[in-house]
């Protein structure tokens, strides 16, 4: 049995980007590895959100795992602030993590610059650290992440070589995984860019309705010409629907590129519209009636005991490992 983990934070409703990224996948992974899945609530800080926005996102983001096909029985889903391991292992982090290292750093550099100086919070610096806590804290092999985050995971694997090199085997190294087919969906009015959903340009929600997701897709920037073919510097947006059906169906890029041979764009995006919805809309259904349910409450509950039953083990070695007395009752 391996050990995987990965987070989602919740910042806003997920995109179909998050959807094909990650969230499809993550039910495969449980019948063969012991999962951690979290909230990553504390990574929503790092940009300014409204309280009652982060609440209801955070709800959201548990019944959409659920939704997925998690099962708690099989996974471990929390919320990142409810085990406190992950603020104490990141404050020991920082040390071993560098200010060029971190300024490096596309996520920080593109949102960076989309604030003023005075608002650029440190938390938004220092995010990769806390994220190299969430990881190394389970003791997990494998982080099913989008391309974007790949540049994070990275540096986590930097900063555990460092401290095993200087403290004697104490992490775990992880690595990123990337699903095949969908590692970057692109936004649909700019297939240029990330679909990103703190930039609402181009998206599809995983809440959007059929009408709505059907417009999306049939407005979509396409390419000059009208072959049906993958071409991502050439043809970005015919190339990102192709992306987009190819992953949903589970088949190759060349695969999908072969049924639409001799189609026209407009019967390709109808296509792609009838994929996006047979999945999404099943989906919303579950999702609907775990929000309901309430059952997220009792999962993040059990969750976070069993994640802090593993997280405290491997606080309590780092700290042993740098020299932190321990004088707490046996
Ligand atoms: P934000 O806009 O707030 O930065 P985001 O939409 O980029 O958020 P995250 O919470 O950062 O979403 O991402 C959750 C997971 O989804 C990550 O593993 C990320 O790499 C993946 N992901 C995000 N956007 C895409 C995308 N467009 N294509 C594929 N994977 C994605
Ligand atoms: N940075 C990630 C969310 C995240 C994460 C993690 C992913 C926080 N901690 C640990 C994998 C492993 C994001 O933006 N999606």
């Amino acid at each position: 049995m391996g050990k995987v983990l990965t987070g989602v934070k919740p910042t806003g409703t997920l995109t179909l980007g998050n959807y094909i990224g990650v969230l499809k996948n993550l039910a495969s992974y449980q019948e063969d590895n012991e999962c951690y899945i979290f909230i990553a609530d504390l990574h929503a800080l790092t940009l300014p959100i409204d309280p009652e926005l982060l609440r209801k996102n955070s709800i959201d983001i548990a019944c959409f795992y659920l939704a997925a096909g998690l099962d708690p029985k099989k996974s471990v889903l929390f919320l990142q602030s409810s085990v406190s391991e992950h603020s104490e292992l990141a404050i020991i982090l920082q040390n071993y993590l560098y200010m060029g290292e971190l300024s490096r750093m596309t996520q920080f550099k593109d949102k960076a610059s989309k604030e003023k100086e005075e608002g650029i919070g440190l938390g938004l610096f220092t995010y990769p650290v806390l994220m190299a806590s969430d990881i190394l804290l389970y003791d997990c092999e494998v982080v099913p992440v989008g391309e974007d985050q790949v540049q994070h995971v990275e540096l986590c694997r930097d900063v555990a070589n460092r401290f095993n090199k200087r403290y004697g085997k104490t992490f775990v190294v992880p690595k990123a995984e990337v699903s095949k087919v969908g590692k970057r969906i692109m936004s649909l009015s700019d297939p240029t860019k990330k679909m990103s959903k703190s930039d609402p340009k181009g998206d599809i929600y995983l809440l959007d309705d059929e009408k709505t997701i059907r417009k999306k897709i049939m407005s979509a920037v396409t390419d000059l010409g009208n072959e049906v073919k993958y071409d991502p510097e050439n043809k970005p947006g015919i190339s990102n629907l192709l992306t987009i059906y190819a992953a949903l169906k589970d088949i190759s890029i060349e695969e999908a590129e072969k049924e639409f041979v001799g189609t026209n764009y407009g019967t390709f995006k109808g296509a792609v519209a009838d994929t996006v919805i047979a999945q999404i809309v099943p989906f919303q259904e579950r999702y609907r009636k775990i929000l309901e349910s309430k059952e997220y409450e009792k999962v993040l509950r059990e969750g976070a005991q069993k994640a802090k039953a593993q997280a405290k083990n491997t606080l309590a070695r780092v700290q042993k490992a740098v020299g932190l007395l321990d004088v707490k009752e046996k």
